[in-house]
């Protein structure tokens, strides 16, 4: 017979399916089960649609829909109660007579926090809490950033060599294998946003698109303090939203915004990191992926702005070139596996394990 724990791991495989499409809000999955039958199944689809209980409600035959009254919702996250774009699925669960409920994660959202359980408990309903948290926790990490830190969730990402070099010195240098390529475009697809620093702009020519995975495509961001990069460049093709942290540029712009920013001097050192995650959070944007150059992402681990690194290694040497970041003391290793002959490894902060 399954567990609390095998329907809960269903739900976060539901909850998965939304991955790229809801952020900033919480990736979720709901089961509805009654002895061992699941009547129905859903989970959050998309920002600003109907929350995971919702469609797992309607996903209910209408013959069966008089058993929820004695069926078991499975939710990976809290149920809510506020009115947000969505009505609370509290006021569902209590329209519906379910009499149990089992959670992962209780909501970090102020709005939610536990007040969902208080009431559904007031309402005489068996809430079970704290099944499989952890792994709750960790597959809505961005999520917890985006509300405890209120900034986007960080994310590192870099690829490096088995001597742990970058690339080669100036030129575009491939390192890990097509297959990881693929992988790569998928984060780009779960993240919201992708920064690339100056150098890695003009060396590369990045689209930063995610032309080789399937979902939206993350919002483009390159530094260009300096007006340098060329309009022939390809985040300068004005295709997709696109932000520069430099000065305007000539042009008729579209889908590109210029961020002037003020003179360094009068903000202090790396003043603009904290200045482009303020812009993201009030864009709503959950999610920055940053991925490169060097400079880049030592000025992240340096400012300890980060949440999670992701770092390929190619099993190929390259003997000299541009150094890869050191992975910060502390960091705590959450997943090491192979693609091809590439290893991919994922640190978060410890704090960031419950
Ligand atoms: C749930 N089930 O599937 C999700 C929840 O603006 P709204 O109405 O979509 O509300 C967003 C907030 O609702 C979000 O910040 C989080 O607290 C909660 N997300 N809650 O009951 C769901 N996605
Ligand atoms: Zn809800």
């Amino acid at each position: 017979m399954p567990t609390a724990e095998d329907y809960m791991r269903r739900c976060f495989a539901l909850a998965r399916l939304g991955a790229g499409w809801v952020s900033p809000n919480p990736m979720v999955g709901a089961v509805l089960v009654h002895n061992d039958r699941i009547l129905g199944e859903g989970w959050h689809q998309r920002y600003g649609e109907a929350h995971a209980e919702v469609n797992a409600v309607s996903n209910v035959a209408p013959a069966d829909r008089p058993l929820l009254r004695q069926a078991t919702l499975y939710c990976s996250l809290e149920p809510c109660a506020h009115y947000g774009k969505t009505p609370p699925c509290v006021d569902l669960i209590l329209r519906e007579g379910i009499p149990e409920v089992v959670i992962a994660n209780t909501d970090p959202n102020p709005l939610v926090a536990g007040k969902s359980i208080a009431r559904l408990r007031a309402a005489g309903i068996r809430v079970c809490t704290s099944v499989l948290e952890a792994e709750g926790r960790y597959l809505n990490r961005a999520f917890f950033t985006h509300i405890q830190q209120r900034r986007p969730h960080v994310v590192l990402k870099w690829a490096q060599s088995a001597d742990g070099f970058l690339g080669r010195t100036g030129e575009r240098t491939p390192i890990t294998s097509p297959l990881t390529q693929r992988l790569t475009h998928r984060w780009r697809t779960e993240a919201d946003a992708i920064l690339v620093g100056t150098r890695t702009a003009l060396i590369d020519n990045p689209r930063l698109d995610n032309r080789l995975y399937f979902g939206p495509a993350p919002l483009r961001i390159a530094l260009d303090f300096e007006g340098k990069l060329p309009l022939s460049a390809c985040l300068l093709d004005d295709s997709v939203p696109t932000w520069i942290l430099g000065p305007e540029r000539l042009g008729n712009w579209q889908n590109t915004r210029f961020w002037p920013l003020p003179p360094r001097e009068a903000n202090g050192r790396r003043w603009w990191v904290s200045f482009l995650l303020e812009k993201l959070r009030e864009a709503e944007k959950g999610i920055l992926l940053v991925e490169g150059g060097a400079d880049v992402l030592r000025q992240f681990i340096e400012l300890d702005c980060w949440d999670e690194i992701r770092l390929l290694q190619s099993p190929h040497y390259l003997y000299a070139g541009v150094e890869a970041p050191r992975v910060p003391m502390g960091a705590v290793l959450r997943e090491a596996y192979r693609v091809g002959d590439d290893t991919v490894r994922v640190w978060t902060r410890a704090e960031a394990t419950p």
